[in-house]
């Protein structure tokens, strides 16, 4: 009796803590599916759904993942035992062939109906239907009709064998190489959860710079495993490909793709592989980049390189060949190495090769303004690249919300005949990963809303980013009115202000040597010019910026001549890109009347004020957070006003000694 109750109260109490601080640690992502409370708690159990399937539909490993999260969003959300309505699933076909279009619409007051082709449709369905409950519609009410823009939305993984990521700031690698394939940890179906709930169906698990060892039979083995658990989430696993691996693990004394042995190797490793894997995705390869192998080294094109790959996988898959080059050798301006090579091969590429490309020309930077090869290859398949992971925007310890840093680029009239999302819609959109052992994934809370968006877009690039931070945070953190609006905003300005205490006014890459962190634009000594923060900023006593026009490198020609025009004259032109297109004086005049110098001062001082605004945002959301996910963000953004300020105060004195000028007036005193 009473020794049991006490017993029972104080194991209670133990547990209690520890369970309350695990739901909260942020490992449930945005499927946490918090209780509904008020009117959507009413109107959820009033409509009471239990989940069946139309006659037409059969079982399946994948309409059982869509059945068990709709089981566990339900019960979660609120709804009671006791049934009355039904969801019914109506994806006739078995297996997940389809692109996931699906619809949902009530057909009479008790049922509402999720509909499509084949299983994928379902399992898409199923977590739409969740998010648009979480968001507390009235179920009754909820009418989709969906497809995805574009057939590939993937992830790619910059991670090693040894378990380490390159630019990844969340932790260790999730995959354990050295326990697969006889163990399979369960964080990777978690994983391929999150990734179904957002529409990601491929990934592609390692590094692009990438060692062969990859392509071994024992690791085949691990993939399989891999490809096994993730299949039913309607996933498929892609494999960054060593360009080399003919003669790195293949005895051969070439990797030259036209050579007759380099090629009947790839199509024996490419069998290989699909023995093992019946739906490998293909290969995503970096060649003739930043030291790797490629086709070049033996005098041929990148096209001869991803054909020869291409017909090694043949119908069964994809390569996707990526444009991030630039040589040593030419260094006159990086920005246009990458559509000086590619463009001319415009044509030659076979059908199953896809061509990657930098959201920019240079890389990752907190704003470049869109890559110029999109829209310059108009019979070349096309992926865009973005960088989930922050780089070069403070790691995971500055908040920065980079859904409008996509948009920019997307959303970009190429000037020849669409937007950039248009050019990529029989391509489809890369993310590199920002995903890590970490227990809430991506080191930040709030980076786990840029894994949540890039998904979001690449399913549907014309959603805006105000929408998706919006039903990003509701899933997440809370559902109060009050908290989103107060959230969504300060989410939406956080790039900017990145922006503007890092690299304002379209200056770029002013980040430390290889860690790519902190401020260092005095950076002039690396043996290769373009590593260099003054190759970039091209900063003097007499003025600053990058001049792209005719009488420089004349960068502004690769765009569509309605574009060029747009960023031709520095009076009117977008400022945002001014010193990315023009090298300016110290003392030119900017349409706020300031002259450039205060110009720059008064954005890097507006960066600081975002950042300390965006701490006390978030400060007076402590009663809508749990404790513990709004100290970390708390504790977080205190870094980040720190660092800001390094930033700002680091940039200012080093133009300072070189322009010789005081801080205008009004300007912020160092910190
Ligand atoms: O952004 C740069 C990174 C490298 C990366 C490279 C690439 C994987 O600094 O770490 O290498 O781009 O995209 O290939």
């Amino acid at each position: 009796g009473l020794v049991n109750r006490l017993a029972a109260a104080l194991l209670a109490l133990t547990l209690l803590p520890a369970t309350a601080a695990h739901a909260e640690d942020g490992y449930a992502l945005w499927l946490r599916y918090a209780p509904l409370g008020g009117d959507a708690l009413a109107r959820l159990q009033g409509f009471a759904p239990r989940v069946e399937r139309a006659s037409g539909t059969t079982g399946g490993p994948m309409l059982a993942v869509a059945e068990a999260e709709l089981a566990r969003g339900l019960t979660s959300l609120g709804a009671p035992a006791k049934t009355k309505g039904s969801i019914r699933l109506d994806c006739p076909r078995a297996g997940g062939d389809g692109d996931g279009s699906f619809h949902i619409r009530a057909v009479d007051a008790r049922t509402l109906v999720i509909a499509g082709a084949d299983h994928r449709a379902c399992l898409y369905g199923a977590f739409a239907l969740l998010r648009e409950l979480s968001l507390g519609r009235d179920p009754r009410a909820i009418e989709l009709d969906e497809r995805p823009a574009m057939p590939l939305r993937m992830l790619d993984h910059w991670d090693n064998v040894d378990g380490s990521v390159e630019r990844g700031y969340a932790g260790r690698s999730i995959f354990d190489w050295w326990r697969l394939p006889d163990h399979l940890d369960r964080r990777l179906i978690d994983y391929a959860r999150a990734n179904a709930s957002i529409g990601i169906d491929a990934v592609a698990v390692n590094n692009v710079n990438a060692p062969a060892i990859f392509l071994e039979p024992r690791f085949i083995a691990k993939l399989r495993r891999i490809a096994d658990a993730w299949r039913p989430y309607g996933i498929r696993v892609f494999l960054s490909a060593r360009f080399s691996a003919p003669r790195d693990i293949g005895g051969l004394a070439t990797a030259d793709p036209l050579d007759p042995a380099v090629r009947r190797w790839w199509k024996a490793k490419a069998d290989e592989i699909y023995a093992a894997i019946p739906d490998f995705g293909g290969f995503l390869v970096k060649a003739n980049s930043e030291g790797q192998p490629g086709p070049q080294d033996y005098g041929r094109s990148h096209a001869d390189g991803a054909n020869m790959l291409a017909a090694a996988l043949g119908s069964r898959g994809t390569v996707i060949w990526r444009a991030f080059v630039y040589s040593a050798e030419d260094a006159s301006d990086r920005a246009k190495q990458a559509y000086a090579d590619f463009v001319p091969l415009d044509g030659q590429f076979a059908d199953n090769v896809i061509v990657q490309v930098k959201n920019g020309p240079i890389d990752f930077q907190p704003r470049e303004p869109f890559h110029p090869i999109f829209g310059a290859m108009p019979k070349t398949r096309l992926m865009f690249e973005g960088q989930i992971t922050k780089e070069y925007l403070g790691f995971s310890t500055h908040l920065a919300f980079l859904a409008p840093l996509w948009k920019e680029a997307l959303d970009a009239d190429t000037g020849r005949g669409g937007t950039v999302a248009g050019m990529v819609r029989r391509g489809g959109m890369a993310g590199v990963a920002n995903v890590g052992s970490d227990r809430n994934w991506t080191g930040g809370h709030f980076d786990q809303a840029n894994w949540y968006a890039f998904g979001r877009l690449a399913w549907n690039p014309s959603l805006a980013s105000e929408a998706v931070a919006r039903e990003w945070a509701a899933q997440t953190l809370g559902r109060d009115a009050g908290f989103l609006d107060a959230v969504t905003a300060m989410m939406l300005g956080s790039r900017q202000a990145v922006v503007d205490y890092m690299t304002p006014l379209g200056l770029a890459h002013q980040m430390g040597t290889n860690h790519h962190y902190g401020p260092a634009p005095w950076v002039c000594d690396l043996a290769r010019p373009e590593w260099n923060p003054c190759y970039y900023s091209r900063a003097d006593a007499h003025g600053i910026g990058f001049d792209r026009t005719a009488s420089g490198s004349d960068a502004l020609a690769q765009y569509a001549p309605s574009v060029a025009d747009e960023w031709r004259d520095p009076k009117a032109m977008d400022e945002d890109y001014l010193l990315w297109f023009h090298h300016l004086p110290w003392d030119w005049r900017t349409r706020s009347g300031r002259s450039l110098w205060a110009e720059l001062v008064h954005r890097y001082d507006r960066g600081v004020a975002a950042v300390d605004a965006m701490a006390a945002t978030w400060d007076a959301q402590r009663s809508h957070v749990d404790a513990e996910r709004f100290a970390d963000v708390a504790e977080d953004l205190k870094v980040q006003q720190r660092e800001a300020r390094w930033w700002r105060d680091a940039s200012i004195a080093w133009w300072q000694s070189l322009n010789g000028l005081p801080l205008p007036a009004g300007a912020a005193p160092p910190a």
